[in-house]
C-alpha cells in the first residue's frame, strides 16, 4: 500500500494502478512457482511392452513444465499381487520436484496412464501402466480421491524396493522408519506376522499355512498380538476389525487395519510383503 501511494505521488494517473496490479500478479505467480515439493511415484505394469511404456511415461513427466529434477529407479520384476493381477509385474519408481498441487499432479499422472492405454475394467487387474502418488513432500492428504502417503506402500516390496534406490533416508510423514528401514523389515526371516482383531485366528493361520506351503522359503512365523511382546518386533501386524483401542501396537506404520477379513485380503497382503522382487 505504501508503495502504491508512493508511485501515485510520482505519477498521479489511473494507469499506474493497472501497472501495479499486473506487477503484483506476476510476482505472486513467480512465488507460487518457486514452491517446489518433492514427489515420489510408484510405477507398475504387466501388459504390453512395459519397459518401453515406463520409459515413455518418465520422459513425458520429465518434459512437464512444472516438473524438474526427475530421477528414475532401475526396473524390477515382481510377483503379482491379487488373484486377478495376471502376469508378473514390472515395477519402478521416480522422484521429482514439482510445483503442481497434489490433486493436479494426480490428474497429470492419470493423463499419462490414459495415454499409455490404461483401462480400469477390473480392480487390481492387468494394466499397461499404473502411477501411484506415494509421497508429496511431508504433506498428508486424506480425501475421497486422494490419500497421501499412499495407504498401502509401506508393506509392498514392489514399491519400497525401487523407492529405496532413490530416497532411502526419507522418513514418510506419520512413520518412524525410513524407506530403507521399511524395505529391510520385509526382508527379515523368519518373517514375523502378528495377527489380531475380530477374526478367527485358527482360520487366519490356515490361510497363512496354505500360502507358506506354496513356497517354504518364505518362512513366515505367525504370532498372536500381546502387550508383553510389542509389535515393533514384528515384520508386519495385521488387525482385522476396526476396534482401534484394542490394537496390539502403538506403531501405526507396522499395523495394517484390514476392515474386513477375507482369505483373499490376507493372501494379497502377504504376497505384496514377502513376494519376490528382482532388479533387472
Ligand atoms: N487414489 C487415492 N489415493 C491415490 C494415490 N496416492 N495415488 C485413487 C493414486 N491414486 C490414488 O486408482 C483408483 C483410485 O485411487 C483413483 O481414482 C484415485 O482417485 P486406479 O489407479 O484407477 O486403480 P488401481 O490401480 O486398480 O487401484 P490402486 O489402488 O492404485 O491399485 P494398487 O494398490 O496400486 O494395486 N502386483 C505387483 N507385483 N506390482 C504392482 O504394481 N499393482 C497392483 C495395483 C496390483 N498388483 C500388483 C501391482
Ligand atoms: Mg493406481
Amino acid at each position: 500500500m505504501k508503495l502504491r501511494a508512493f508511485l501515485h505521488r510520482l505519477s498521479p494517473t489511473p494507469a499506474i494502478d493497472v501497472v501495479i496490479d499486473v506487477a503484483q500478479l506476476i510476482r505472486s505467480n513467480l512465488n507460487r512457482r518457486l514452491v517446489m515439493i518433492q514427489a515420489a511415484v510408484a510405477i507398475g505394469g504387466n501388459l504390453g511392452d512395459v519397459p518401453a511404456t515406463i520409459a515413455a511415461a518418465c520422459e513425458e513427466l520429465a518434459r512437464h513444465e512444472s516438473i524438474s529434477d526427475l530421477h528414475c529407479s532401475h526396473l524390477f520384476r515382481s510377483t503379482p499381487m491379487g488373484s486377478a493381477a495376471g502376469d508378473p509385474f514390472w515395477n519402478a519408481a521416480c522422484v521429482f520436484a514439482t510445483s503442481l498441487d497434489p490433486y493436479v499432479l494426480l490428474a497429470e499422472l492419470q493423463r499419462v496412464e490414459n495415454s499409455a492405454g490404461r483401462t480400469r475394467a477390473v480392480r487390481w487387474g492387468p494394466r499397461t501402466l499404473d502411477l501411484d502418488l506415494i509421497l508429496y513432500g511431508d504433506k498428508i492428504v486424506e480425501s475421497e480421491t486422494l490419500t497421501v502417503p499412499h495407504p498401502h506402500f509401506w508393506y509392498r516390496r514392489f514399491v519400497l524396493g525401487p523407492l529405496a534406490e532413490l530416497i532411502p533416508n526419507v522418513v514418510p510423514p506419520r512413520f518412524s522408519l525410513s524407506i530403507l528401514e521399511l524395505a529391510a523389515r520385509l526382508r527379515q526371516r523368519p518373517f514375523r506376522l502378528q495377527i489380531g482383531g475380530e477374526c478367527d485366528i485358527a482360520d487366519v493361520r490356515g490361510v497363512v499355512d496354505r500360502f507358506v506351503a506354496e513356497d517354504r522359503s518364505k518362512e513366515i512365523k505367525v504370532e498372536l498380538p500381546s502387550r508383553a511382546e510389542p509389535a515393533r518386533a514384528a515384520s508386519l501386524a495385521l488387525w482385522f476389525g476396526d476396534s482401534r483401542q484394542q490394537a496390539p501396537t502403538d506403531d501405526e506404520s507396522l499395523l495394517l487395519r484390514c476392515a474386513e477379513y477375507t482369505p483373499q485380503v490376507l493372501t494379497d497382503v502377504l504376497a505384496a510383503a514377502v513376494g519376490k522382487i528382482e532388479r533387472t
